[in-house]
């Protein structure tokens, strides 16, 4: 057994962990990450693709926005489609100038890690039987296996950043947390394709066969999601089942729709709201996903765990230079400010959008009633824009 000391020991090398890391190295704090997969796995995770104004801003504060600069692609708006018609949404508009940027969730990491390693920041890879101790103590411990060894990590506070499958929330008895959830009646499969965008923004469409979303990667990475049954495995999905499908649902009767090409990857997410109230238990914080998910239809996820590793961070920074712990007391209610304003965009997306089995005609006309709203209406367009870019304030 080794026995080890530092001063934050965070839990999951996902977004919000090397988020907090780096914010945490800006600050002079020591800590050690401890993620239970091998790196190579880490990096080609590929999940989320937008990034808000506030994240990219935090990023560049942080040093860390070199790539992304050069590779993410800006955009200033989305377009929302239903009843054939494609209708554009000016984000920058009607926010003052603000932008999204698409760029890979796994090109994120990569980066994160890249910089971590190269100022001597310890991840700990492929730790196995990680387990969280005395989280109600001033002196909590996290026990894993790793290379071989046992080793014990001596820390100040334990930052929980592993993800909704991960072990830090189990470690809050379930009598001291309150879980809110909605599980939606339909997936999500993605796949990653081998050809140019056929546009240069975001589509989200309603269809009465069900939902689709044209993204992208690059100028020669299409990224593409059909809504899917929630029984459905992949082998039920072949290449051509999939393009049919996208090709049907994003279709303008203008004569327009998604160009087909290689499919590199192919995968089903599945769709549920979850909060955790509160994010805090002793001195276990958790972040991210351990905390909290969203549908992607919003997407808010990647966006949310890293503010939640800002907020950390900085009240830790706090309590680390003159022992001010009322950042760190205040944690929780902070954060789930901005997460429950995230939680009604990413529902109100997901109900607006997507065709639920249970529902009739009239569901379906107050759907589009609200798309033609959105689209028609000022007002209720800046109220979408504010919220896809992220409000800063909530
Ligand atoms: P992560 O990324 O899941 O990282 C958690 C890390 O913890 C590790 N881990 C453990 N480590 C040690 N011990 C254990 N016992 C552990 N258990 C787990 C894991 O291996 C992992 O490395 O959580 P984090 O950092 O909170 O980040 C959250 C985001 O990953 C997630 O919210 C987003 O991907 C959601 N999401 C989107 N978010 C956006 O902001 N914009 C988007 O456009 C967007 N699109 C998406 C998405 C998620 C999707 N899927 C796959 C559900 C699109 C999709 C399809
Ligand atoms: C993506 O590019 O993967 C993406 C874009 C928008 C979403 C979700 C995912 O709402």
């Amino acid at each position: 057994m080794t026995a080890e000391r530092t001063q934050v020991a965070i839990v999951g090398a996902g977004p919000a962990g090397l988020t907090l890391a780096h914010i945490l190295h800006h600050h002079g704090i020591e800590c050690v990450i401890v993620e239970h997969r091998d790196r190579a796995y880490v990096e080609r995770r590929l999940r989320a693709g937008v990034l808000e104004q506030g994240t990219v801003d935090l990023f560049r504060a942080l040093g860390l926005g070199d790539r992304m600069d050069r590779e993410g692609l800006v955009h200033h708006g989305i377009n929302l489609q239903f009843e054939g018609e494609r209708h554009h949404i000016p984000l920058s508009e009607l926010t003052g100038g603000r932008v999204i940027t698409i760029y890979g969730q796994h090109e994120v990491v990569k980066d994160l890690i890249a910089a971590r390693l190269a100022h001597g920041g310890p991840i700990a890879f492929d730790a196995q039987d990680v387990t969280l101790h005395d989280v109600t103590s001033s002196r909590p411990v996290v026990r894993f296996r790793h290379d071989g060894r046992e080793r014990e990590l001596h820390c100040d506070v334990i930052a929980g950043c592993d993800g909704s499958h991960g072990v830090s929330r189990t470690a809050i008895p379930a009598t001291e947390l309150r879980m809110f959830e909605r599980v939606y009646p339909f997936n999500w499969l993605g796949i990653l394709a081998a050809v140019p965008p056929s546009l240069n923004e975001v589509v989200y469409a309603h269809h009465e066969r069900g939902f689709a979303l044209h993204s992208m990667r690059g100028p020669n990475v299409t990224r593409l999601y059909v809504q899917c049954a929630p029984g459905d495995a992949l082998d039920s999905w072949p290449d051509e089942r999939v393009w049919l499908e996208l090709k049907t649902r994003l279709a303008t009767s203008g004569g327009w729709t998604v160009q087909e090409g290689p499919v590199l990857e192919k995968s089903i997410a599945t769709l549920r709201s979850v909060v955790m109230e509160p994010m805090q238990y002793g001195q276990l914080f958790l972040a991210g996903d351990a905390a909290h998910v969203v549908p992607p239809t919003g997407a808010k996820g990647m966006n949310l765990a890293v503010a939640d590793a800002r907020v950390l961070g900085e009240a830790l920074a706090e309590w680390y230079r003159n022992g001010d712990r009322s950042g760190l007391a205040e944690y929780s209610a902070t954060c789930l400010r901005r997460v429950w304003r995230a939680e009604h965009f990413s529902w109100f997306m997901t109900s607006m959008l997507h065709r639920f089995p249970h529902h009739d005609a009239f569901d379906e006309k107050l759907q589009l009633s609200q798309l033609r709203y959105l689209c028609s209406s000022k007002a209720a367009a800046t109220s979408l824009a504010e919220n896809y870019v992220g409000l800063e304030h909530v």
